[in-house]
């Protein structure tokens, strides 16, 4: 292979491995989780789903939002708010979060998602396990392409 094209793949790959999920807690403390770090912290939830963006079921893997506040001891939170890529944000209630368990999705069908198919982290609701949440309001809380996870403590 060509040095170059090596060099060209190696970038490649850095920069696909590379794409991090920040996570702020209050002013004081910004974590930034890379995908390896989250599969190796995070124990994996599994679930299929109708999913507004497919005609057919998807089964996805991705790690629970509450486990992700159990792991940094946060309890006196009132909302959650996730941004994505495109600067798109959405919140979700604490009420929510413990009533419906969403997972931060970054396997689709046993695949990492990348970010031309609204990867590599996807909030999900599992829709067909609670048929209340497939609606526009909640569909609108499932930011796609997630950098960011903000803890709203009022
Ligand atoms: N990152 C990101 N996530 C997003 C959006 C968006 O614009 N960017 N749109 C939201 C809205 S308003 C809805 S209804 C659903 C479906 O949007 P879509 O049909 O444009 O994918 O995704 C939600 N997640
Ligand atoms: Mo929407």
């Amino acid at each position: 292979m060509g040095k170059l094209l090596s060099v060209v793949l190696l970038l490649f790959s850095f920069q696909a491995a590379s794409t991090p999920l920040v996570f702020r807690i209050d002013d004081q403390q910004t974590i930034t989780l890379s995908q390896q770090e989250i599969a190796q912290q995070f124990k994996p939830t599994t679930f299929t789903t109708q999913l507004p963006w497919f005609v057919d079921e998807k089964t996805v893997t991705g790690f629970r939002v509450v486990d992700l506040l159990e792991q940094y001891g946060i309890d006196d939170y009132t909302s959650v708010w996730f941004i994505g890529l495109n600067d798109y944000s959405s919140i979700t209630t604490k009420e929510n979060i413990i009533q419906y368990d969403p997972i931060i999705t970054y396997e689709m069908d046993g695949e990492t998602i990348p970010v031309r198919k609204k990867g590599p982290f996807w909030l999900m609701f599992n829709l067909s396990k609670y048929p209340e949440l497939d609606k526009i309001e909640f569909h609108s809380q499932m930011v796609w392409q997630l950098k960011e996870i903000v803890i709203l403590k009022q």
